[in-house]
């Protein structure tokens, strides 16, 4: 028999096809509820560290899409954590322990608040974002942040914060300011 995991997960993995909007470039994966059916997706797919420049991987509870604009997703914000370029056995370390802490429910109390993960590949560096809920919420934030820092063994040096997706989306706006089919979160 196969071991549920609390949560129904889905992956999507970006593509960075510059004749397509950003929304068109995101794609559904596929989703799982076991254990077995985890490990069975994670071993067939390239690890994030081989993935081109440009792409990302999310993996988030089914029903929450993976963008700013999702209901569930609009007062939230995320902790990001940078991992430089040339650490690739750092990049997919970080990224299993990330999905590990998510799909067994790491977060005690505050796993209601969660609602996935992204790895970006980029070319300057690379970054992983536990995307949660609100942003207001003081103390699940803070305590989500904790628990990553324990189970990736984040030292002071290292690099995390966390940021509302409404600021990371107004910094986002003067990159395509003007553009037609503005493909910027219009916040309400
Ligand atoms: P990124 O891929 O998160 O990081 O954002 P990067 O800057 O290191 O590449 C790049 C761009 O993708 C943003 O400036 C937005 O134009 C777009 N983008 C990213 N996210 C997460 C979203 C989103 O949730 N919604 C929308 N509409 N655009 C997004």
């Amino acid at each position: 028999t196969k071991h549920s995991l609390q949560n129904t997960w889905t992956l999507w993995f970006f593509e960075n096809n510059k004749d397509k909007t950003w929304n068109e470039n995101l794609q559904q994966v596929t989703s799982f509820e076991t254990i077995e059916d985890f490990w069975c997706i994670f071993n067939h797919i390239k690890p994030a560290s081989e993935l081109r420049t440009g792409c990302d991987y999310a993996l988030f509870k089914t029903g929450i899409r993976p963008m700013w604009e999702d209901e569930i997703n609009k007062k939230g914000g995320r902790w990001l954590i940078t991992s430089s370029k040339q650490d690739n056995v750092q990049l997919d370390a970080f990224w299993l322990e990330i999905i590990l802490c998510l799909i067994g429910e790491a977060f005690g109390d505050h796993g209601e608040d969660v609602c996935g993960a992204v790895v970006n590949v980029r070319s300057k560096c690379n970054k992983i974002g536990l995307w949660t809920q609100d942003s207001s919420k003081r103390d699940g934030v803070l305590s989500i942040g904790q628990t990553i820092k324990e189970r990736l063994r984040i030292g002071p040096g290292d690099d995390i914060i966390y940021q509302s997706h409404s600021s990371t989306a107004s910094r986002a706006i003067p990159l395509v300011r003007g553009k037609k089919g503005s493909r910027t979160f219009q916040r309400t």
